[in-house]
């Protein structure tokens, strides 16, 4: 199997089922410390920047993974700190899509 970071996001059919507890315990395993889980529904990490002009370049670079992915984070800028929330609308929780996008993240 690939690292998560060399896999690529793919289009999931809608009534797929989200990852179950198990299966977030292995994904979570493959991510930097800092991600949490919320109701097993979705992933969040805040990454901390030293200005507002840093964390936008974070966020454009994130943006275009996001769109390279065909993936899309929630995102919440705060001056220079900088919230990325990922779930999959698609299920209705998490997919292996979430950990992918998380996993690239985690190697800017
Ligand atoms: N982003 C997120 N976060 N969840 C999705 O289910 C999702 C997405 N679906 N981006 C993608 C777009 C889908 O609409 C396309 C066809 O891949």
């Amino acid at each position: 199997m690939l690292p998560l970071k060399e896999r690529k996001c793919e289009p999931l059919e809608k009534g797929k089922n989200p990852f179950d507890k198990e299966k977030i315990r292995e994904y979570m395993e493959m991510l930097q410390p800092g991600w949490h889980v919320s109701d097993d529904k979705k992933i969040s990490r805040k990454f901390l920047f030293e200005n507002f002009k840093r964390a936008m370049a974070f966020v454009q670079e994130v943006a275009r993974i996001a769109e390279q992915e065909q993936h899309h984070p929630d995102i919440c800028i705060s001056y220079a700190d900088v919230e990325i929330e990922l779930s999959t609308h698609d299920v209705g929780g998490l997919s292996e899509n979430d950990f992918i996008l998380a996993a690239k993240i985690d190697s800017f």
